[in-house]
């Protein structure tokens, strides 16, 4: 292994004026840390996102740098720009790499390699098959070896190896993401997902896999629930605490409540430290699941802000999802954490597959007779390699050509699967946003309850784009 091999991990994409959240790029920052250990390398990391950086700029510092491989990591809506930025890494640095990965691989497989210069293109979980890559490369070994992974051939031709890898069996024999690589508090400047802004925060992702099946949910680590114990988190907490004096944390986790030992050994051992944390959940959590105790126990140790995702009001649409929520639960937990203080945000999608006005209409009551202090409505989107697209491809094609993975965003996305217009899609979400948000009771408890209400002014174009939405549709 050559000492000078130099990798250039790159989280793409661009951070749009109405869709202006970024957080810690977490998937290079463990790629990263995990290579480090592994090999003696030079790493560089950079997240397109927190400055905007031109694609120009990145190709630039692939050339300054000297990069023998570049990693790009893609979510699909930034894939649009791969086809430059990999002509011209290519044509900057004719020798070296490139290799991409993170949820565009896992959605598009095969076709995220089309129409681009990547080399290589990993699916789901990166650690492991980024070293194999690595070493393929360095050894000047075939990269048909390696399961489960996509290649170019000398051809063009995209091979996609037969298996696939395992997936990392206990998490904590991963290595810290690489903070030393990051400017964390540049990111303290930038919203966040939580609707507290200028916060001095870091984000933590303490679980992988999802034994649910929810039909329109990404599958990039596996079905199987693998975490990181709660000792760990605390060690990673107290890492991050002490090297920034930082106490705000945020779980990125999709389902960090699925273990309860893990919730109650987390939050006592907090309790035990006294470290007085500020914990937020707002990718939301497994509402159903929570029981009081665990919602005490959390608060106790510092919840101030969650998201509680319903996702539909309809029990017929919870069953066609797969999601099966216990909506009766999950007004109860709601209600409950509420009640215990926490700033409660619920997430909803509309537009499932032969959803009706009616059970669209069950969704706006169920959110809207919550004490949920704010709510997202969401469209729903289909990506490649999930259930749900597969039903579309199935059943609806035609419609499939109507989404465009390059322009979303959270609230304003066109697309609709559902048996109402495209008019009344928006005129549900609009009409939504105006019952949650135009309640005189809720916004007292909103600028009451919001930590920070000083900035709350900087939510108006939201605000307003939220109780408009669709009007200016033709
Ligand atoms: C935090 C988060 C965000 C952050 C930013 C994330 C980022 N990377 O920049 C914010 C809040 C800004 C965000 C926005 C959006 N998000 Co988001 N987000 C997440 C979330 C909850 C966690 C991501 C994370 O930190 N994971 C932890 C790390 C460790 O995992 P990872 O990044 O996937 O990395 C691992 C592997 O993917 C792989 N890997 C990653 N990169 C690379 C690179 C190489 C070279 C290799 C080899 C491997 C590799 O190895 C890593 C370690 O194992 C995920 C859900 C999830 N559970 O992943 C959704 C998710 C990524 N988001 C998703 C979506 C759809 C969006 C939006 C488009 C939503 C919308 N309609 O507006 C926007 C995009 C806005 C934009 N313009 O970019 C989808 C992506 C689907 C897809 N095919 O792209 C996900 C998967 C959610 C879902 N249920 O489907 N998101």
């Amino acid at each position: 292994m050559p000492d000078s091999l130099r990798i250039l991990l790159v989280n793409t994409g661009f951070r749009k004026p109405l869709h202006p959240l970024v957080t810690p790029p977490l998937g290079i920052m463990y790629l990263a840390s995990y290579i480090r250990s592994k090999f003696n390398v030079s790493i560089r990391l950079i997240n397109q996102k927190l400055n905007n950086d031109s694609n120009d700029s990145i190709i630039q510092s692939a050339k300054d740098f000297g990069a023998d491989i570049i990693g790009l990591s893609v979510l699909s809506t930034a894939a649009h720009g791969l086809p430059y930025l990999t002509e011209k890494i290519k044509a900057a640095l004719p020798g070296s790499l490139i290799v991409l990965g993170g949820p565009h691989v896992s959605s598009f497989e095969t076709r995220s390699m089309k129409g681009n210069s990547a080399d290589v293109a990993v699916p789901g979980e990166g650690e492991v098959a980024f070293e194999k890559v690595i070493r393929s490369y360095v050894n000047k070994h075939p990269f048909s070896d390696i399961p489960g992974i996509y290649w170019r051939d000398d051809s063009g031709m995209v091979v996609h190896n037969p298996g696939t890898l395992p997936l990392i069996d206990d998490l904590d024999t991963l290595p810290f993401p690489a903070y030393d690589l990051i400017d964390l508090p540049k990111y303290w400047a930038i919203q966040s997902m939580p609707p507290v802004p200028r916060r001095r925060y870091a984000s933590l992702f303490s679980s992988r896999g999802c034994p649910y099946k929810c039909i329109y949910c990404h599958n990039i680590f596996g079905s199987t629930f693998r975490f990181h114990s709660a000792e760990r988190i605390i060690a990673e907490i107290e890492y991050i605490k002490k090297k920034y004096s930082i106490s705000d944390f945020e779980f990125l986790d999709d389902i960090f409540n699925l273990n309860r030992e893990r919730l109650v050994d987390f939050a006592s051992r907090s309790l035990e430290k006294d470290l007085g944390l500020e914990l937020a959940f707002p990718n939301g959590v497994r509402t159903d699941l929570l029981r009081k105790e665990e919602i005490d126990m959390l608060v106790e140790s510092g919840l101030y802000f969650s998201s509680f995702a319903l996702e539909s009001g309809s029990p017929r649409i919870q069953k066609l999802i797969g999601k099966n929520l216990n909506i009766e639960k999950f007004r109860e937990n709601v209600l409950y954490a509420v009640s215990r203080g926490v700033f409660s945000n619920g997430f909803a999608m509309f537009g499932f597959p032969t959803e009706t006005a009616g059970e669209m209409q069950m969704t706006i009551d169920v959110i809207c007779a919550s004490r949920l202090h704010t709510a997202s409505f969401f469209t729903v989107t289909p990506f490649p390699n999930t259930e749900l697209y597969r039903i579309m491809e199935k059943n609806s094609p035609e419609k499939l050509g109507l989404v465009n993975y390059d322009n979303m965003e959270y609230s304003m996305a066109l697309f609709n699967l559902s048996a109402v217009s495209d008019r009344d899609i928006y005129r549900f979400q609009r009409k939504a946003n105006i019952r949650m948000l135009l309640n005189p009771m809720r916004l007292f408890r909103i600028i009451r309850d919001i930590p920070r209400p000083y900035y709350l002014p900087l939510y108006l174009p939201e605000f307003l784009k939220r109780i408009t939405k669709g009007l200016f549709l033709r």
